[in-house]
């Protein structure tokens, strides 16, 4: 028998960054009574605490800012081309207070468990501070990169220093001059924090076990009158994202690469690589991501261009990747990274030759020598996707726990639904579009989607949504046949869940975290199912009158 629990909330958002504050907007326009539930101090998600040197969009400002607005794109002004943290923080900020959103939020709240009670539909959340709260439907709104991983290294708790996870760089600034750096991590946080301080600090020491392959930013300013221009072209600016793969105004270049001359593919690498942003990852030719030989005759480009800048060859030969060619990981876009090395207070440290033994109380041992440090940064990454999932106890149908049930890597319908964990919306969850697009665009399309399944229920007074099974390994397996085509599944990186620092995810066992198969084709993919009344989706049809 139904039992006629009536939930504290109808639904709650784990998450108050990108992904919750439309999701709240989205709910308080229709009148839902809705909660936010955010970890963090304040909102912002990753803005709120990735405050390291160098944080910044890689995405064009102007594509990353919400297009749910139009008072909102008229109003704001993108001062950078790919704008810093504080800016961003505040952009978002100013979001929340323009559409009065705050006071759905609750702040420091983290969620410990969360069980769905089969017996009246609902979940069960437990908090941190002990409360316990009900609702029928949760979205997650958690980010794709939130759960930050330290290496398991001896010694940690010994250091004297300042040392902190770029994640959790301290809130408070941190005086930087006259001090002796540790960065350890060469991906997309290292490379930004490095060229940035590099000129700041006394000594700056970088730990770096794999090389990145890495292109300029070339950032710049925004004018009075460029923003202006960006204002009245957003119509076409938003157009163009949605027909790109990446959710960018990057477009590939369809021209096979081997039906044009090698000179040809050169000169557009020589503008390519000028240009702002991914523009030499996305506006590419499309065997780069597929075609070995293509993807090697880029790479060497690449690696020319990086000898180019750094003076001292056998320094510029310990940058350049072995491993994996361009573009097969997340690309980081660096401003002034490869120059920092030409400083005499730089210096490099191969770890794969010399590796870290330990942490002391005043620094750091290789196998070769001690380092004194005052601040040791760790910019080491994430367990990417599914990580900030992992780490709250979600049980769903049969007391199965989600993190058992993703053991090997997650099995989703459209990455924004489980089959055992009813009434769960994940709008930029594992598997889905978001995933691998210029993130609000994404998640826009994500959030979207979902409201219009909770508003598809209320409509017919459904109380639970559950993807049926077949549809979910249907979805999984066209998600990993993709990955099948991507040299990307070979390369040791959080795209395919690859993390020395967490059990179980060291090996590189490929884990299917992302679609890819580009943003359009993910939006017809999921248009399609809802509308065909969201086929693969069952909904309970008990009435809420039923309930009392
Ligand atoms: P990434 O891209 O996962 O990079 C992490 C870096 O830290 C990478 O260079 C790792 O080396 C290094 N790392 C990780 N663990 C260790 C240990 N234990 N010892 C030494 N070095 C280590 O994370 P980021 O934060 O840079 O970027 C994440 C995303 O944020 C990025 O893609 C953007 O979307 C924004 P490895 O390559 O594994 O040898």
């Amino acid at each position: 028998m139904m039992a006629r629990n009536k939930p504290d909330h109808e639904v709650i958002v784990l998450g108050a960054g990108v992904t919750g504050i439309y999701q709240i907007k989205r709910l308080a326009d229709l009148g839902i009574d809705a909660i936010v539930l955010e970890a963090g101090g304040d909102l912002g998600g990753t803005w709120y605490w990735n405050r390291y040197p160098g944080a910044r969009f890689d995405s064009e400002s102007y594509t990353y800012g919400y297009s749910f607005s139009r008072d909102l794109l008229d109003e704001w002004h993108w001062k950078e081309r790919f704008s810093g943290q504080p800016e961003n923080l505040r952009y978002l900020n100013y979001v929340a207070d323009k559409f009065d959103l705050r006071k759905y939020m609750q702040f420091n709240c983290t969620v410990e468990a969360m069980r769905f009670r089969e017996a009246d539909n609902l979940w069960q959340l437990t908090l941190g501070d002990g409360r316990v709260l009900t609702s029928r439907f949760v979205v997650m709104g958690l980010g794709l990169l939130s759960a930050p991983t330290l290496p398991r290294l001896e010694g940690m708790e010994s250091f004297k220093g300042l040392s902190f996870h770029t994640y959790h760089w301290p809130q408070e600034p941190v005086e930087m001059a006259g001090k002796r750096v540790a960065v350890i991590g060469t991906g997309a946080t290292g490379i930004q924090v490095i060229g940035e301080i590099a000129d700041k600090v006394a000594e700056l020491t970088v730990f770096q076990r794999r090389p990145n392959w890495s292109a300029p930013l070339n950032n710049g300013p925004i004018s009075e009158t460029e923003m202006a221009d960006i204002r009245s072209r957003y119509d076409d600016i938003f157009a163009t994202c949605a027909r790109t793969p990446g959710g960018f105004e990057h477009e590939p270049d369809r021209r096979g690469f081997y039906d044009v001359s090698r000179e040809e593919r050169l000169a557009l690498w020589d503008q390519l690589y000028d240009m702002p942003g991914f523009a030499i990852w996305l506006r590419n030719f499309r065997e780069i991501f597929t075609d070995e030989a293509a993807n090697a005759e880029l790479s060497e480009y690449i690696a020319d261009r990086i000898r180019r800048c750094v003076k001292d060859p056998a320094v510029a030969e310990k940058l350049i990747p072995r491993d994996h060619g361009f573009g097969v990981q997340r690309v980081p876009m660096e401003t002034g990274y490869f120059e920092a090395y030409n400083r005499d207070n730089v210096h490099l440290v191969d770890i794969s030759e010399t590796p870290i033994e330990r942490v002391t109380e005043t620094g750091l041992r290789t196998t070769e020598r001690d380092y004194d440090f005052d601040i040791i940064v760790y910019a080491t990454g994430f367990d990417a996707i599914t990580g900030a999932y992992d780490r709250i106890d979600i049980e769903g149908i049969g007391g199965v726990k989600l993190r058992d049930a993703w053991a090997d890597g997650p099995s989703t319908f459209l990455g924004m639904l489980v089959h055992g964990f009813p009434n769960l919306l994940m709008p930029g969850g594992p598997q889905s579009g978001s995933a691998s697009t210029n993130y609000p665009r994404g998640i826009e399309t994500g959030v979207n989607w979902c409201t219009a399944v909770l508003e598809h229920m209320w409509e017919h007074g459904y109380v639970r949504a559950e993807p049926t099974l077949e549809a979910q390994e249907r979805w999984t397996t066209h998600v990993t046949n993709m990955y099948a085509m991507m040299l990307m599944r070979k390369a040791k990186s959080w795209f395919t869940g690859y993390n020395s620092n967490v059990p179980g995810h060291e090996h590189g066992k490929v884990r299917y975290l992302v679609y890819n198969g580009g943003s359009p084709k993910y939006v017809s993919r999921i248009s399609d199912v809802a509308a065909k009344g969201y086929e693969g989706v069952v909904f309970d049809s008990a009435r809420r009158s039923a309930e009392g």
